[in-house]
């Protein structure tokens, strides 16, 4: 089906085509070729992370975890197990109970003295869910709001066989009314560092965000776990009145307005006081794993730690071949976990970690926050750095060759290559459209998504009513158990030329590659890589181009692609997909409780919606 035009800016033609390939039941093609099982060289002698589990320098039989051991985990798991197959079953629940409060913030201690905000038991950021590979997770969530729903996402997570828990209202559920209660529950299938945060409306950008940290094995070793360190954009405005005015903006064809600051691990310095993020008692000849989370409304980060050049070990939850690099660059909703060296040369100094604006991926205009945070070895001086910072890089690219994964899979092209030469879709042109069978092609320039919070996607898909309103922006993948191939196109003459943060739920998905311009049909194919391409959930499409990306379609549901730019699911930039729509595991009596709930506050509620009900807001009579 083709969806009609668009409005405004990250406005992009998302051409997406899906081809399919069948694909085993037991997985066996994901990774059957050539692990690494070889363990690294590393040189302290002594473990403090109190989580090893052994410290001797060789892998045991059971491949038990420790610092010298970090791609072991335990019973036989290790980086090398293929965690879209198998994974521990530790028959654990770790069990959160979580508040969205309303409150105000002012993380760093700007003059105004601080704004509204919605925060998860009234802290910003939340607070971290730690939990191990193959463990349950549990949240109970309570709204507290007196006036707004909620629900939270959980970034990353695979959801496998459990869509009704992805978080997503108005798809996936509906919102939670004030004063209620609900509970989330899905299995740990991955490791590694990844984020949750309030779908609803543009709410996350008001504070309702927090980290998740699943412990499992690592591509490289390391000796002390420094944990998450989100870092973001900050506005001193609410979240609701920056998306009005960032709408109302693109309308006009101008940029959003710019972020008033950075924050580090929740902090900055500010013209009214505040502080900088400090990380303390860094011991030399000791390895450091610091888990970067960027958690942004808006803009693109550079990240660099002065005289520690990084080596980054993971794109998303996937471990990958460790590299280093002295800067490294993450859009939003993407994660890196980096490890870095503790030197002798460097003993007892203090070194300025930055993090700056990315002005060459522009998005809200010719502005350049930056912050700084100081890491500081044992016995330096309370005194801030005089490191010297890396030269900058001066280009806007994912390092996407850099990002090899550590299991090897293989994209079966076969299906995508007969099917692409003689694709009947318009490439160029704005609609989500099938060949009826393995591929999808996007193209941006797509009419804004509205979602119905009352009566949810997978309402629609329990009471088999297949009448969903052409604002839904939803596609039906036409083939299930196969290759999943989606070519993602923007408008060459789009009036923001940015590149968008493409997010995909329910699965990672692999990047076969991206250019500019529109995706030839005749000499695209043969640029794309099938032999262990990146692998992640969140990818650049760059600017006025394409993005080819494939996925196994193995995950029953309902499920949301978009931008992350937060302004900009609303405007154009999201589509969601039935996937083997028969299979899908429908919600429970309490899923339908939450809904009648919901029902009952929606018919009295004080702020009506006015936006695409996911993030930004927008005024009604678009859509009408
Ligand atoms: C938060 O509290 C303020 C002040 O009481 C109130 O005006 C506002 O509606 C509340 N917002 C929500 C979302 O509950
Ligand atoms: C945030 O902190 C940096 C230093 O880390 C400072 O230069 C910058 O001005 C701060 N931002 C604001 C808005 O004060
Ligand atoms: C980030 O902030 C938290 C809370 O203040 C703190 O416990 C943690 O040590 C900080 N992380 C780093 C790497 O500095
Ligand atoms: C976060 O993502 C945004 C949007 O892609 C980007 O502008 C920003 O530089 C990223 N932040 C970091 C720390 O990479
Ligand atoms: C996107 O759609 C809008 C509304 O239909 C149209 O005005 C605009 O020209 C389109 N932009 C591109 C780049 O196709
Ligand atoms: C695709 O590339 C071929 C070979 O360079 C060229 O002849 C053709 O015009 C291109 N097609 C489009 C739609 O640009
Ligand atoms: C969608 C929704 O309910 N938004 C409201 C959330 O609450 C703020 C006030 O705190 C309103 O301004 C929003 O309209």
């Amino acid at each position: 089906m083709l969806f009609s035009s668009i409005t405004g800016s990250c406005l992009m033609a998302l051409a997406s085509v899906s081809v399919a390939e069948k694909i085993p039941d037991n997985h066996i093609l994901w990774g059957a070729k050539g692990r690494p099982t070889t363990l690294q060289a590393r040189q302290a002698a002594t473990s403090t992370n109190a989580a090893a589990s052994t410290t001797s320098k060789v892998a045991d039989a059971a491949c038990t975890n420790g610092p010298f051991t970090r791609t072991c985990w335990s019973n036989g798991f290790s980086a090398a197990t293929d965690f879209d197959a198998k994974w521990p079953t530790t028959g654990k629940t770790v069990s959160y109970n979580f508040e969205l409060t309303n409150g105000t913030c002012n993380p760093d201690g700007s003059a105004g003295g601080g704004r509204p905000c919605q925060m998860f038991n009234n802290q910003f950021p939340g607070p971290t869910i730690t939990a191990n590979w193959g463990d349950t997770i549990s949240v109970t969530l309570t709204n507290k709001l007196e006036t707004n729903g909620t629900g939270i996402h959980w970034h990353g997570i695979r959801q496998l066989k459990t869509v009704s828990q992805d978080g997503v209202p108005g798809i996936t559920e509906c919102p939670l009314a004030p004063g209620k209660s609900k509970t989330y529950t899905f299995l740990a299938t991955q490791f590694g560092t990844t984020w949750y945060h309030s779908h609803f409306s543009a709410q996350y950008g008001d504070g309702a965000t927090g980290s998740i940290v699943i412990n499992g094995p690592a591509s490289s070793n390391y000796d002390i776990d420094l944990g998450a360190f989100p870092l973001t954009d900050w506005y001193y405005g609410t979240s609701w009145a920056v998306g009005v005015q960032s709408h109302n903006n693109l309308q006009r064809g101008a940029a959003p307005p710019p972020a008033d600051t950075i924050l580090i691990n929740g902090t900055n310095v500010s013209g009214g006081g505040g502080k900088y993020s400090k990380t303390s008692n860094l011991i030399p000849g000791k390895k450091y794993r610091l888990r970067l989370i960027n958690t942004s409304v808006d803009n693109t980060l550079r990240v660099s730690l002065d005289g520690h050049p990084l080596t980054v070990i993971t794109s998303d939850l996937v471990p990958i071949k460790p590299w280093t690099t002295n800067w490294i660059l993450i859009a939003i909703g993407q994660r890196y976990d980096v490890v870095f060296t503790a030197t002798k040369e460097n003993a007892g100094k203090n070194f300025w970690l930055r993090v700056n604006y990315a002005s060459q991926c522009p998005s809200s205009g010719n502005v350049s926050p930056k912050a700084q945070g100081i890491f500081s070895y044992q016995n330096a001086a309370d005194a801030n750095p005089d490191s010297t910072q890396y030269v900058e890089p001066t280009d806007c690219v994912e390092p996407i060759a850099n990002l090899v994964p550590w299991v090897k899979n293989t994209v079966d092209s076969t299906a995508f290559v007969n099917q692409v030469g003689s694709l009947d879709v318009d490439i160029s042109s704005p609609g989500v459209n099938t060949n009826g069978q393995n591929i999808v092609v996007w193209g941006v320039n797509l009419s804004a998504i509205n979602v119905e919070w009352e009566k949810p996607t997978l309402q629609y898909v329990k009471d088999k009513n297949t009448n969903y309103p052409s604002t839904f922006n939803l596609i039906e993948i036409p083939k299930e158990n196969t290759w999943s191939y989606w070519i993602v196109q923007e408008p060459l003459n789009t009036r923001v030329p940015i590149p968008h943060p493409i997010h995909l739920h329910g699965h990672d998905f692999y990047v076969l590659g991206n250019g500019a311009g529109v995706f030839n049909k005749s000499t695209s194919p043969s640029t794309l890589k099938y032999d262990n391409p990146a692998r992640r959930d969140t990818a650049f499409l760059p600017g006025g181009g394409w993005l080819a990306i494939a996925f196994p379609a193995d995950n029953p549901g309902a499920w949301l692609m978009h931008c992350h730019i937060a302004w900009h699911v609303a405007d154009g930039l999201a589509v969601q997909f039935l996937e083997a729509k028969d299979q899908i595991p429908l919600g429970d009596a309490a899923w339908d409780q939450t809904c009648s709930e919901w029902n009952t506050f929606q018919a009295t509620m004080p702020f009506p919606k006015s936006d695409s009900g996911l993030k930004l807001l927008k005024g009604r009579a678009e859509w009408a």
